[in-house]
């Protein structure tokens, strides 16, 4: 990659393995020098007490665990924080601040220094004349985007993407602009992100989301939690770990890393427990598999199941199984035919670690699965979602309390997004909805997803390309055929809070239109306006901004789809600019065009919101049959080839994805470096490797071509042998477009086949 992506580091690289609880006392530390370096040690903490307030606060805009249902309003994190001050900088990035540097020059800056400028404060458009981003009015901002829009020879020209913190109403809007246009090109972060969880759910179950809520994992007697690094990215989890653990719950880490959420805590909003340094566990098993090899864990665990059954009749909940699933008789055949010796490899676990978690499940009364991306960046992510919910269904747990699959989602309303029609594959149903209640008519075609999207504009197939929110080109595979793809757009635009490479890396033309982030007050007509967001357990509630604007000449994103929008459809129906006075009208819309919305306005008022509706939980299972699909896939073979390793990309525990905060990451004990990869001893050893030495990384694709890069440092690390893992985005240059899934299209970005040499 040409340029650097944290900050300069402040020290040299230092590597010092962590044994304190998560969150706690060092949680407040970081915390607290973030605020003051961000300036914020009076309006942060300010700001904090007004998140996640049932209905008066915004909503945390970091993930997408949901909210406590006790009305806890102190339940923030350390990472929230962060989150919330980094969009409340002091700093700005004003018209002079371009007029002083040009894009060229900006491209050699760090992806850090970009973003630590600050807020963007006015819409600019690229001069190619002088390199430079110029000031440019709203309306003819618009007229830009219109034109270019009007001009095509096709609707499917156009590309729109989203990135998960767009709020609901933002994102209605913003798809029926998409779809009155006549596409459905609506590529998302999902897309890189949990495509396998919805897949997998919908065929399993009807639904592409979770069953479970908080509420259940208060009563689950076990919890399962894979490929997830909770105590960094969905923080809040640690607090129902914690409170699993204090009740006597079981809680399974499955990882091929021992992650700070799978020892101990200390409850960041328990005081006593700060003061005390009490430290709650948050593990009573901890299995380390090799990269992929969840599947084969989840296989064998329901062999032990099924075998089991032949001497206990209450290890399968038969009664479930013959009333509510279909394909048993054929998943229990292949349990049977699968060995164990095929179980032990492709795991990477012995029989008797298997048998130790199958005991864990065979013994509760109720049991949680919960997954994130440790499971869905795979060639088999499809697969093996659909395993989980094998497992579950095998002991009926399912459609009720404490029981069910429960997929952390990232983004903290990418859920949300996908429910109000962020979806390249939409349904007929939905579709002939939205033509009834909206009155157009949409395009049938599916369209293209992140994947899909960068191979078309290789192809010079996409001409106009609109970012709403993200940082696309960071955080797509394959950055510099990425970069390239981008570059072939007529127009490329990006609706953003900050200065981000993907302003840089533009098209012919190219605006940045900035707006206003969550925590701000958007006023319009009839006064101060709120969205809605839903979290990982299909929570909808409203988010209400409370700061002044960053700046007097912010829009609000629904009030710049319905800019874009108005222009390139001037003759529509739709009342673009009606909508915008008041967002209850959006969501009188959405309550008629949206499965599970009705009666919204009313309903999101709601002290704690309200939760959509689903069937699976009730035990309605939308699928052909009628029944939850029993998955019958063979077990794939995710061992290394001789010399080669699994290389998993992974965030530290200082970023927000391809937001950096600093280079260190507190829990895996790293200082000053990103640009890292963790091994296993042996086989550092075997390649001549020494501790924090330098090494060149070279991936081989599915089509056999090679990428690499070059004195990244060697971190020995309790990883299983055959495996390794670094950071997302630098990593993402070894990310071949190629390598996606066949079975969800996603990115396989952690089982990257890749060979590691001392460098030199
Ligand atoms: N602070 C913070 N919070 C975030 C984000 C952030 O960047 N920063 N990002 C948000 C977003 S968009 C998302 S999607 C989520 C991502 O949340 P995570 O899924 O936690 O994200 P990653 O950092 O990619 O971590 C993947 C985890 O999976 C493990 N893993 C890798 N390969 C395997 C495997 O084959 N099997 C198993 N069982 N585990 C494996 C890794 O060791 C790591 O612990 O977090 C969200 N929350
Ligand atoms: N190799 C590898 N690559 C990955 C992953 C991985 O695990 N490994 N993970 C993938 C995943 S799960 C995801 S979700 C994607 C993330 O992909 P994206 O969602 O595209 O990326 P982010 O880094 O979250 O976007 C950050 C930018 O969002 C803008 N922004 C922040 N707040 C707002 C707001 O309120 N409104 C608007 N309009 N803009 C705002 C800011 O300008 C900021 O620069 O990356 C994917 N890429
Ligand atoms: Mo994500």
């Amino acid at each position: 990659m040409e340029h650097r992506v944290g900050p300069t580091p402040e020290g040299d690289p230092e590597f010092h393995p962590y044994h304190h609880p998560a969150a706690g006392w060092g949680a407040a530390k970081s915390v607290t020098g973030f605020l003051v370096r961000e300036g914020a040690l009076v309006d942060g903490p300010r700001a904090i007490m007004r998140m996640n307030h049932e209905n008066t606060g915004f909503d945390c805009p970091g993930c997408a665990w949901p909210d406590d249902t006790k009305g806890l309003h102190l339940d923030i994190c350390e990472n929230g924080i962060k989150h919330v001050t980094w969009e409340m900088t002091r700093k700005r990035v004003g018209a002079e601040f371009f007029a002083a540097h040009s894009v060229s020059e900006l491209a050699e800056w760090s992806d850090y220094d970009l973003e630590n400028e600050g807020r963007l404060t006015e819409p600019m458009v690229y001069d190619p004349e002088s390199d430079h981003y110029v000031p440019i009015t709203w309306k003819d901002a618009f007229e830009v985007v219109g034109r270019s829009l009007r001009g095509l020879d096709n609707p499917d020209q156009a590309s729109f993407y989203t990135s998960g913190r767009l709020g609901n109403e933002a994102t209605f809007l913003y798809q029926l602009m998409a779809r009155e246009l006549g596409t459905n090109n609506l590529p998302d972060c999902s897309n890189m992100c949990h495509e396998a969880s919805g897949r997998a759910l919908q065929a399993s179950l009807g639904t592409g989301k979770g069953t479970v809520d908080l509420k259940d994992w208060e009563t689950a007697d076990a919890l399962f939690i894979l490929g997830v690094n909770a105590a960094s990215n969905a923080p809040r989890m640690l607090t129902a770990l914690a409170e699993a653990h204090h009740r006597g719950a079981q809680i399974v880490h499955v990882n091929p890393l021992v992650e700070a959420a799978a020892t101990r805590t200390i409850v960041p909003h328990d005081f006593t427990d700060m003061a005390l340094f009490k430290a709650t566990k948050t593990s009573t098993l901890n299995l380390q598999p090799r990269i992929g090899g969840d599947m084969a864990l989840l296989r064998g665990m329901a062999k032990a199941v099924l075998e089991q059954s032949a001497t206990d009749p209450k290890a399968l909940d038969r009664e479930f199984i013959d009333r509510h699933t279909s394909g048993f008789d054929a998943y229990r055949a292949l349990c049977e035919a699968t060995p164990w010796e095929e179980i032990e490899r492709q795991s990477g676990l012995t029989r008797a670690d298997v048998l130790k978690a199958a005991r864990v499940y065979g013994e509760a009364d109720r049991s949680i699965v919960s997954w994130c991306l440790g499971l869905t960046q795979h060639e088999h992510g499809v697969d093996t979602v659909r395993e989980i919910v094998n497992l579950l269904l095998l002991r009926g747990n399912l459609g009720r309390e404490g029981a069910g699959p429960s997929p952390v989602r990232g983004h903290s309303n990418v859920q949300g997004n996908r429910t109000c029609g962020i979806d390249h594959r939409p349904s007929e149903a939905f579709l002939d909805r939205l033509a009834e209640v909206c009155e157009i008519e949409p395009p049938r075609k599916h369209g293209m997803d992140t994947v899909r999207t960068i191979e078309a504009m290789q192809r010079g197939e996409i001409k106009v390309f609109v970012g709403m929110g993200g940082n696309f080109a960071l955080a797509a595979p394959d950055t510099p055929l990425t970069y390239a793809a981008l570059r072939t757009c007529d127009l490329t635009v990006q609706v953003s809070t900050k200065l981000n490479r993907s302003h840089l890396v533009h098209g012919k033309q190219a605006l940045i239109l900035p707006c206003l982030g969550r925590t701000e007050k958007d006023h319009q007509r009839k006064g101060i306006q709120s969205t809605s967001v839903e979290d990982s357990m299909s929570m909808v509630h409203l988010s209400i901004g409370m700061k002044r604007p960053a700046s007097s000449h912010l829009l609000s994103e629904p009030a710049i789809v319905a800019g874009m929008a108005r222009a390139a459809l001037p003759d529509s129906a739709t009342p673009w600019e009606w909508y915008i006075e008041d967002y209850d009208r959006i969501r009188d819309t959405m309550a008629r065009a949206l499965d599970g919305f009705e009666d919204f306005n009313r309903r999101v008022r709601l002290p704690l919101g309200f939760r959509i509706k689903q069937p699976a939980r009730e035990l309605v299972f939308l699928t052909p049959s009628g029944r939850a699909e029993f998955s019958s896939a063979p077990l794939p073979d995710v061992v290394p080839e001789p010399g080669t390793l699994a290389l998993g990309t992974m965030r530290s525990h200082d970023q927000w994805n391809t937001t950096i905060y600093s280079d260190n990451d507190r829990y895996r004990g790293i200082r000053n470096l990103r640009t890292l990869v963790f091994m296993n001893r042996a086989d550092m050893r075997e390649r001549g490797i020494a501790d924090m030495g330098p090494v060149d990384i070279t991936s081989t694709a599915k089509d056999g071509s090679r990428r690499s890069v070059s004195g990244y440092l060697a971190i020995p690390y309790d990883i299983p042998r055959g495996c390794a893992a670094g950071y997302m985005p630098e990593m993402n240059v070894l990310c071949a477009l190629v390598d996606y899934s066949t079975q969800s299209d996603q990115p396989i970005m952690k089982h990257v086949k890749v060979t590691i040499e001392p460098t030199g």
